[in-house]
């Protein structure tokens, strides 16, 4: 092995939770790169061209040391909401990329890979679930694979920016169709408060689909929250929430863990995917049961195979299916290391 390479039993297990140097907006490098380039690079927005002029490169505290990049074809959309930069561009490789503030949150080719699991393996793990309440998800992707599902009766949705609705709307069609199902009903505002009103035993099933801890999406990852979402399930109902990369965050899923250990009483699990344009490669997900009839996520007894009606409309299932829901359990040993330490 050469020198300076870490061989696979070294691997840091916790990486530094912040590099002062990098700013929140996760665009602090042009300063570094850019000097000397006068001003020809003001009318592009602050991610491009950051590390390699026409390429996106996303930076920021939640990956220290490492930027993906895409090539940039072209600009779509530029935009500042209430809450955070909007971008839309149009990538050589990936289709079009949706960013917020500096931070990818899908691309056209892969987004089937988040949104199929996110919302597959609760779905999947439960007999007929009725009502679902999606947090965050303004693109629309998740609503879309909720959807698939014919026992669903009832799908609520807080997202707390309209922006993002509204470009996923204008850009991503093929996503933001998830709007369109009438058992849809979207509220635009702040999932931690929509949820404190939402009265106790509501929902089969809460999906979390939301950006990182160090944005608007902040509360969601914090024990209060959890506790919100455990009152508004039933007995028996599960919880899957975005849960960061094990390559990269082990010590924000160790936190997650440990609070979801206290607040769900039925199972406590990790489960992850591989999503090409993350940084990492992966992206996990915290499935939670509470008390009741039990839940065992890692055996599917709702196959979405069987059920077909949604192929028409939203074509066919592209990543998701039985086998894969049931692999995405097994964790790497550093991994299940620090998780079953928690979780059991
Ligand atoms: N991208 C990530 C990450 C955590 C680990 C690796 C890559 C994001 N968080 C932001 C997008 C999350 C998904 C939002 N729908």
């Amino acid at each position: 092995m050469p020198e300076g390479v870490q061989s696979a039993t070294d691997l840091p297990l916790k990486r530094p939770r912040e590099e002062e140097n990098q700013e929140a907006n996760g665009c602090a490098a042009m300063e570094v790169n850019n000097g000397g380039g006068g001003g020809a690079l003001e009318e592009l927005p602050e991610c491009i061209s950051a590390v390699i002029p026409g390429w996106f490169s996303e930076i920021s505290p939640m990956w220290p040391g490492e930027a993906h990049s895409l090539k940039v074809e072209k600009i779509l959309f530029q935009g500042k909401s209430d809450y955070q930069n909007v971008l839309v561009f149009q990538s050589s490789t990936y289709g079009k990329v949706l960013v917020l503030d500096g931070v990818i949150q899908l691309t056209e080719r892969d987004e089937c890979a988040y949104q199929e699991m996110i919302a597959h393996l609760p779905l999947c793990s439960i007999p007929n679930p009725k009502k679902v309440l999606v947090i965050g998800g303004g693109d629309g992707g998740v609503l879309r694979e909720v959807s698939r599902h014919s026992s669903v009766e009832k799908i609520d949705i807080c997202e707390i920016d309209k922006m993002v609705v509204d470009v996923s709307r204008q850009f991503f069609p093929n996503v933001a169709v998830g709007f369109d199902d009438p058992r849809v009903n979207l509220h635009i505002g702040d999932g931690v408060a929509f949820l404190k009103a939402v009265p106790e035993g509501t929902y089969d099933a809460i999906i979390v689909d939301s950006s990182d801890p160090i944005g608007p999406a902040k509360e969601l990852f914090e024990k209060p929250f959890f506790a919100s979402v455990a009152k508004a399930l039933r007995a028996g109902g599960v919880v899957c929430t975005q849960a960061e990369s094990i390559w990269l965050h082990m010590h924000i899923i160790e936190d997650i863990v440990a609070n979801c250990r206290q607040i769900f009483e039925g199972s406590v699990n990790y489960a992850w995917t591989t999503v090409p344009t993350y940084p990492s490669g992966v992206m996990g997900f915290m499935l939670c049961a509470t008390e009741g009839p039990s839940v065992d996520f890692k055996k599917p007894i709702n196959p979405i195979d069987a059920d077909i009606s949604h192929v028409k409309t939203y074509g066919p299932l592209k990543f998701y299916n039985s086998e894969i829901h049931s692999a995405a359990f097994c964790l790497p040993s550093f991994a299940r290391k620090v998780i079953d330490a928690k979780a059991n």
